[in-house]
């Protein structure tokens, strides 16, 4: 089943209630969360997803974009993450990451970077929920879309097989590209910019589903 999961980092951070309620046709919120060190930016964190969680019951797909994912696991999942992603090249050790995210009874994922090859998921394919593939390089929302990434969810999806794993795209996904990255295996679609830049988020929500 394709799920959609709009990126709030593109949402209006002065009004987040409102936006949350905007987009209760989706299936997942997806909430990016960035460090200042992993990435060259700075986001939001455990007070807002704890915030945002009392006004939606969809389900919170948090990214992390954190050096250390390890040490804050426990405080996401208290905060009311629901899938709690990170990334393989992060510098915690990443079967202790993914148990400390399913001691918490939490759904986990690994995340990829552009320059990560595919062959990384290999180890982990039978500990984790989801695989989130990022199509553009992680920091900033509004880029474009990398054309390769196709090609990565297709090994991905091969080496996935039969196991119940979600696979995640994130990154420059729009009503135009969309098809192409569910074609080659993607079912989970990140969508930021083409979600909270459009007047009706519903509307663009449905747009991608279509
Ligand atoms: C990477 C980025 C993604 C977000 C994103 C998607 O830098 O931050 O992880 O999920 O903001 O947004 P867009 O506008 O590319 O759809
Ligand atoms: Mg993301």
């Amino acid at each position: 089943m394709i799920k959609i999961a709009p990126s709030l980092l593109a949402a209006d951070f002065a009004n987040l209630e409102k936006e949350i309620k905007d987009i209760g046709n989706a299936d997942f919120v997806h909430l990016d969360v960035m460090d200042g060190q992993f990435v060259p930016n700075i986001s939001f964190g455990i007070p807002v997803i704890k915030a945002l969680r009392k006004h939606t019951g969809l389900t919170f797909d948090v990214h992390l974009m954190i050096k250390n994912p390890l040490k804050y696991i426990k405080a996401f999942a208290d905060a009311g993450a629901d899938i709690i992603t990170f990334h393989v090249e992060a510098d915690d050790d990443v079967s202790d990451t993914i148990k400390e995210i399913k001691s918490c009874q939490k759904k986990c994922g690994i995340v990829l970077s552009p320059d990560t090859p595919a062959e990384a998921v290999i180890p982990y394919l039978d500990m984790v929920d989801m695989i989130l593939v990022m199509s553009v390089y992680p920091g900033f929302g509004g880029q474009k879309y990398i054309p390769a990434s196709a090609d990565k969810l297709k090994k991905i999806k091969e080496y996935i097989g039969q196991r119940d794993i979600d696979l995640e795209i994130d990154g420059g996904i729009t009503a135009d590209n969309v098809k192409q990255v569910i074609d080659a295996g993607a079912n989970v679609i990140v969508a930021g910019t083409s979600v909270f830049g459009k007047e009706n988020r519903k509307e663009a929500i449905e747009g991608l589903r279509k």
